[in-house]
């Protein structure tokens, strides 16, 4: 079978495991009683997962805008970036599709500073966050807004690459990994929330892992 032939298979049977509820496994956990959350396997390696369109973007063509709630949208490029405070964060990685992969070191813009440049108005709860491949996912503002939150151009030592989102994505620790997207293009802030691809399909407009927040 060929890549695209088993990421069409693997983006159908994720369509099917929304209406099946594949993977729950009704139970909580915390943060404190173990690392791994409820229904999850460590794995070593980082596996792949998107929509089978990797945009191939060099950082002097990459940019960020924003819209929408804000009193100071802006649109950087990778240069205004850069320019930006920089910070290292070691995360853990948790995909719904039920692989787990720990001591992730981030490197890039965390989102309380880029949250501080473009103010959002008080009314502002959701945000609908759009990558260079026309994915998209929405996220609550409030799950942003946490300090380890990042606007990502380095993953352990080295330059993001293509397949996993480079030149800039976005990691969101505590949600589960479809959130945090590849390549990212533009943020919309919004009043009310809207649905983004996979959470249209049936996955949950939150996500997070300890609650087996998978689909709703
Ligand atoms: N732009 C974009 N971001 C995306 C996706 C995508 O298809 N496009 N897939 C999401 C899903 S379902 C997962 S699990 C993670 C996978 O990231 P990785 O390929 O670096 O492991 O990216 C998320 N972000
Ligand atoms: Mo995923």
């Amino acid at each position: 079978m060929s890549d695209d032939a088993r990421n069409e298979k693997l983006i159908r049977a994720k369509k099917q495991w929304a209406q099946d509820g594949r993977g729950l496994t009704g139970a909580t956990s915390t943060p404190e009683k173990s690392r791994l959350p409820p229904g999850q396997r460590l794995v070593k390696d980082f596996p792949v997962l998107d929509l089978g369109n990797q945009p191939n973007m060099l950082s002097k063509d990459w940019a960020l805008s924003t819209a929408g709630q804000v009193d100071r949208p802006f649109k950087w490029t990778f240069d205004d970036m850069m320019a930006q405070p920089q910070v290292e964060i070691k995360s853990d990685i948790h995909c719904v599709t039920t692989w787990s992969r720990y001591d992730n070191r981030w490197k890039g813009v965390s989102l309380k500073h880029l949250l501080s440049e473009v103010q959002p108005r008080e009314k502002t709860a959701f945000v609908m966050v759009r990558g260079y491949d026309g994915y998209s996912t929405n996220v609550p503002l409030s799950w942003l807004d946490d300090d380890d939150v990042l606007l990502a151009h380095t993953w352990n030592g080295a330059p993001l690459t293509r397949e996993h989102g480079g030149p800039v994505r976005l990691v969101i620790p505590k949600l589960y990994f479809w959130k945090s997207a590849k390549w990212i293009r533009h943020l919309t802030f919004m009043e009310g929330d809207a649905r983004g691809y996979w959470e249209a399909q049936g996955y949950h407009d939150v996500g997070e892992p300890w609650k087996e927040q998978r689909y709703r």
